[in-house]
């Protein structure tokens, strides 16, 4: 193994001082760069003028980076937060760029950095200043935006999450939006959002002096089931169909769920066996299905809803 990325390092410094030299003899050393590929929009930073290689360190000491694109005609390197598994749909087919993933190359490449353990928003640096450390864990960037109805799926061409850059989001469906869609990722390692998402659901359960159901015990998860299955209601569902379901006013926070109207922590819980889950990490809302179980869900998905207003 050892001798096999010797071999991959000196084949890529030799591809690019003398790429007419290259035969099919070294084409198995580049089997981890794919050519004419790069994965789309979701960088975590920049980089002119760099060559391969130094795209290839940028992103070892980085913590959140997992694979870089290089434009080998304007020496330009971008580093991902995503690699070719974690984002399929936006690893695309490129001329003249270059891929290739962090876990293809040998750590000891980012030199004393390859032994830091910086945080996940944090990049190793040199320290030119101190006489204590020669390196050190600086912040990188603001991190994946995750305010509660924003869709981060659309990122722009040069977009980008690292410190002093930009990008440009939406509300998802369900939402509605304002300001510019902007946000900005201050030097403090904060976003600056620049829009607001409303969430229509809860919109409108507010027009009517209400909130999204709060279900606090068995019985009011029984009565909103009988209300699921009441073919005056919801023709769609079934008793026991657990293809249909209504939103509920609980909302991730934190890693764990709150009642979004009031605030509070649940007490009462009936979810379904291995939920909340999560799925794929978007999954910030509540729905209750047909069979009267719990599941978290992508806050985005059309669903009946159920207010509940106090009544005096
Ligand atoms: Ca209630
Ligand atoms: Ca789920």
């Amino acid at each position: 193994m050892m001798c096999r990325r010797i071999l991959l390092l000196w084949n890529l410094v030799n591809m690019f001082e003398n790429p007419s030299e290259c035969t099919s003899e070294l084409q198995h050393g580049y089997s981890r760069i794919q050519y004419g590929h790069r994965l789309d929009s979701r960088t975590i930073d920049t980089y002119g003028g760099v060559s391969f290689l130094d795209c290839v360190k940028e992103c070892l000491v980085t913590t959140r980076c997992k694979s870089v694109n290089y434009f080998k005609g304007a020496n330009y390197c971008e580093t991902n937060y995503e690699n070719q598994t974690s984002a399929t749909n936006k690893f695309l087919k490129k001329t003249g760029w270059v891929y290739s993933e962090r876990g293809d190359w040998p750590g000891a490449l980012a030199g004393p950095c390859a032994s830091y353990n910086c945080s996940l928003n944090q990049k190793c640096r040199h320290n030119k200043y101190s006489k204590d450390t020669l390196f050190d864990c600086i912040l990188s960037d603001c991190g994946i935006p995750e305010k509660y109805g924003v869709d981060v799926d659309n990122m722009q061409h040069g977009d980008a999450i690292a410190l002093n850059r930009r990008m440009h989001v939406s509300c998802a469906e369900g939402f509605e939006q304002s300001g510019t869609g902007r946000l900005i990722c201050r030097s403090s390692g904060e976003w600056d959002y620049r829009i607001t998402c409303v969430d229509k659901v809860q919109a409108d359960c507010e027009s009517r002096e209400a909130y999204l159901a709060e279900i606090d015990s068995a019985e009011e998860n029984r009565w909103i089931r009988s209300k699921l299955i009441d073919p005056h209601l919801f023709t769609l569902c079934q008793i026991n169909d657990n293809s249909c379901g209504v939103w509920v006013g609980g909302e991730r926070d934190l890693g764990g769920f709150i009642w979004t109207g009031s605030g509070r922590l649940l007490e009462y819980t009936n979810w379904k066996e291995n939920e909340p889950n999560d799925y794929g990490g978007k999954e910030g809302c509540m729905e209750v299905k047909g069979d009267g179980e719990w599941n978290d869900v992508r806050c985005s998905k059309a669903l009946p809803y159920i207010c509940e207003k106090i009544l005096i």
